[in-house]
């Protein structure tokens, strides 16, 4: 993938965010944060919020069909196989090989957002599995790196919970902070570049997959062409 300038210089400003956020907070913290932080954290979603595309993450039903959300969990244990990333936190990543391009195509995620929002977006070449399956696996507070896209869609195809207390997508909002849990099939979509967002530490035997997806958002003219 080749990063224009912008996205270069947008890649550049999330990664400074996601390190100031980081230094006010460790994702393991969130749900105990005294009140002068929860205010800090408030204040930079507020600056964020005034560019935000989407005032605040939506979930809904993906509607793809039970076995192509199975299938769609064998395409990620074969990129596990082939290489898995994980980051310090815990995360682990993995690619959709490309034999499976066409199929991931067919499934309209494209159409599906579109229709959840109302919102013009144009699809990305960004898409990638993530993993929690280790106890205490998370990720921190940050922004995503703009050359994703400007929205990022998570579905959630495999979520297995063991306890009452499960693992939420977290977004800062300047009203506070939000848990978004949904299951297999539901998918979460918001604005990844502007919203502050996190993913809380999965329990001892907790395990879940996501299918990441990034998209432009097209500017009306763009949308019409
Ligand atoms: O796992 C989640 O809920 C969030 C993942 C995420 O924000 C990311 O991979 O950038
Ligand atoms: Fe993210």
């Amino acid at each position: 993938m080749k990063l224009t300038a912008g996205q270069v210089l947008g890649n550049q400003y999330s990664a400074a965010w996601t390190k100031a956020l980081r230094s006010v907070v460790d994702i393991n913290d969130l749900s105990s944060v005294d009140a002068g932080t929860l205010q800090c954290l408030r204040e930079m979603a507020s600056v964020q919020s005034a560019y935000a595309k989407m005032d605040s993450p939506v979930i809904f039903n993906s509607g793809i069909a039970e076995a192509d959300l199975r299938l769609l969990s064998d395409i990620c244990a074969e990129g596990m196989s082939i290489e898995t990333r994980q980051n310090a936190s815990g995360k682990k990543n993995a690619r959709i090989a490309p034999q499976y391009a066409e199929f991931v195509g067919r499934l309209g995620l494209q159409q599906r957002a579109v229709e959840a929002t109302g919102l013009p977006l144009t699809a990305t070449d960004g898409a990638v599995f993530i993993i929690y399956d280790e106890p205490q696996a998370g990720l921190g507070l940050h922004l995503d790196l703009t050359s994703f896209g400007g929205l990022t869609m998570l579905l959630c195809i495999e979520r297995r919970v063991t306890s009452d207390s499960s693992s939420a997508t977290v977004a800062v909002t300047p009203d506070g902070i939000d848990e978004y849990r949904y299951g297999v099939g539901e998918c979460l979509i918001f604005d990844g570049t502007r919203t502050i967002h996190g993913r809380t530490p999965v329990g001892d035997g907790e395990k879940i997959v996501l299918l990441s997806v990034g998209f432009e958002y097209a500017s009306s003219e763009e949308a019409q062409s």
